[in-house]
């Protein structure tokens, strides 16, 4: 690249994050966190799991049998937010041990001195507080998947079903987010001890010009051995093709997801890529929590990729939690390890299917 054309890039991304700040406008009021509140448990089963095929599919249930996950295990959801008070989600919610004391909680001060203030359970990155609520419905779909509370007598059973999970929201009601919260979200989630990052994008800022800045952020997630987990995409593109970012960074932390139907083929929707796309995961009408303390079906490779997050997790959690990220890979991504696929093998580089049971047992 010519100094002109670096010069110019320069400016280019400098003129979007000062776009960031001149948007910033307050949004509808989110609501207060419940998190710490005592909440009535009872020990029964969960009244949905019958509707959640897709744990079914990468035989979670016998997954279970072995594992079923722990708190240690920090996942940070970077995306639209999360219904933190979600009734099946609120008690995997990770507190931020230097501020969720209930001295700290709200004092208005940053108590643990990471620049944030008051960041309990994470942050909104659009919004500029501390109340990452999500007016979108993605990533509260994802947490369900990774971590809803498992026989808690209501709803659904997330994979790894003791995970902490934390909320770190840069895509607004809309779908939109901006690059910077984007790689500002990275960064506290490297900063404040997640070992997995569930990865959501817009396709509008997935172009070659941002990906440098965006890749710098990888990174250094990298250096720090934490997972990046995203979607392939929901374009029906070959991503070796026609780069598009994330999908198409090689970096070492990376695992890209395409989506899978009830019948294990590609699904429609999802992009694909031998190089550059890992694995497939359940991805089509998948049943989960929904804002507003409900649940409903939600399709695209984000959806997949919450599955591996959640894979990835238990698999971390039951083998070793300082394995190497080179480690954590072949146990998901293996020929042993994956449900093979014969007609994906053209299109997905690992060939098959996730299957959480053998990432745990094989
Ligand atoms: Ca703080
Ligand atoms: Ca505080
Ligand atoms: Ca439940």
């Amino acid at each position: 690249m010519s100094r002109n054309r670096r010069v110019l890039s320069a400016l280019l991304a400098f003129m979007v994050f000062g776009l960031v700040a001149c948007r910033r406008t307050p949004g509808p009021r989110d609501p207060k966190i419940q998190v710490w509140k005592e909440v009535p448990y009872k020990k029964a089963k969960d009244p949905k799991l019958a509707q959640q095929w897709s744990l079914k599919k990468i035989q979670a249930d016998k997954a279970w049998k072995l594992h079923q996950g722990s708190s240690q295990i920090v996942v940070a959801l970077i995306g639209t937010g999360v219904d933190y008070n979600h009734p099946d989600l609120m008690r995997n919610i990770w507190l931020n041990p230097g501020e969720a004391d209930r001295k700290k909680r709200e004092n208005g001060k940053d108590d643990d001195g990471n620049g944030y203030v008051d960041d309990v359970i994470g942050w909104d990155f659009v919004d500029g507080d501390n109340t990452p609520y999500d007016r979108h419905g993605v990533d509260t779909h994802a947490a369900g998947i990774i971590s809803a509370v498992k026989d808690n007598g209501i709803g659904v059973a997330g994979i790894a079903p003791r995970t902490s999970l934390m909320v770190l929201r840069y895509i607004n009601d809309r779908g939109y987010g901006y690059l910077w919260d984007a790689i500002e979200a990275i960064r506290y989630a490297i900063r404040n001890g997640a070992r997995i990052i569930y990865f959501n994008w817009s396709y509008g800022f997935a172009k070659r010009e941002y990906a440098k800045y965006l890749g710098q952020a990888f990174r250094e997630a990298e250096k720090k051995g934490i997972l990046i987990i995203t979607g392939a995409g929901n374009q029906s593109n070959n991503v070796d093709g026609k780069a598009i970012y994330p999908p198409s960074f090689h970096h070492e932390n990376l695992i890209v997801v395409g989506a899978s139907t009830k019948e294990d083929r590609l699904a429609g929707m999802s992009n694909f890529g031998r190089r550059n796309v890992d694995i497939v995961a359940p991805g089509v009408d998948v049943f989960s929590t929904l804002p507003g303390g409900k649940y409903g079906r939600f399709s695209g490779t984000a959806t997949a990729a919450a599955h591996v997050v959640g894979a990835a997790a238990l698999t971390l959690s039951y083998r070793a939690s300082n394995m190497p990220v080179s480690k954590v890979k072949e146990f998901l991504l293996g020929q042993k390890r994956v449900d093979y696929i014969p007609e994906l093998d053209a299109y997905i580089l690992s060939g098959g299917r996730l299957n959480v049971y053998k990432a745990l047992s094989q």
